[in-house]
């Protein structure tokens, strides 16, 4: 009996890694002659009703850090990129430049159940995706990935988490040398912890205060 307890939880802790990557491409999701009509570009990309970030000025949504490694001055937020090819809502969006080596981690506080975000100028192809630290290959190779010009933007790429799982960390990693990457129009379903996982951990914590105040009383 004992032992399906341990197998059981054991599957419970290992159904990981079960992450859906959506990928649109721009030339259908982004709407080039009313480029103000976020909302229509939200229903096509699936992120209705999420928390945006769209990189109109060097803060970020609560909940949402950005770290770099590898080139940390070499990141701008742009008043206007190439003709506005970037962009995938207002007037800005996130220039970062990458490197052998380079990495931009998106964290998210207390982890999402979906998280977006519009990706530029992938030109080298050799910009990597990693959710959680698993590597998801190539953003370039992604489904309807389209380079149409230079400077522009490729790929809108939405993950779903999986059941029993949340978005911790979305890392782009650089493996070539100088390769600029735009980023845009940030989207985040952040979890909440649902009323009966909460009961449970303060029921949880009710029994351990129990056990160590009757081994007191004990003492
Ligand atoms: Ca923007
Ligand atoms: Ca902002
Ligand atoms: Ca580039």
């Amino acid at each position: 009996m004992k032992h399906i307890l341990y197998i059981s939880l054991f599957v419970l802790c290992c159904t990981v890694n079960a992450f859906t990557i959506n990928s649109f491409d721009p030339t259908v999701v982004f709407y080039s002659t009313n480029p103000s009509d976020v909302a229509s570009m939200d229903t096509a990309i699936g992120v209705t009703g999420f928390t945006i970030e769209d990189f109109e000025d060097a803060n970020l949504i609560p909940g949402l850090t950005l770290a770099y490694d590898g080139l940390p001055e070499s990141n701008f937020i742009l008043t206007s990129d190439l003709d506005n090819r970037a962009l995938w809502d207002g007037s800005k969006s996130l220039l970062t430049v990458m490197n052998l080596g380079t990495n931009n981690t998106f964290r998210i506080a207390g982890g999402a159940l979906s998280f977006g975000i519009g990706v530029g100028d992938v030109e080298t192809s050799y910009l990597r995706l990693y959710v959680n630290d698993i590597d998801f290959g190539r953003v370039s190779a992604l489904l309807n990935y389209n380079r149409t010009v230079d400077d522009s933007r490729e790929v809108y790429i939405r993950i779903d988490a999986g059941a029993n799982e949340l978005i911790q960390t979305v890392r782009f990693s650089g493996t070539n040398v100088g390769d600029g990457i735009f980023y845009d129009h940030a989207a985040v379903q952040f979890a909440v912890p649902e009323p009966g996982s909460l009961l449970l951990y303060f029921s949880g914590l009710g029994i351990v205060f129990f056990f160590v105040r009757k081994k007191r009383i004990r003492s």
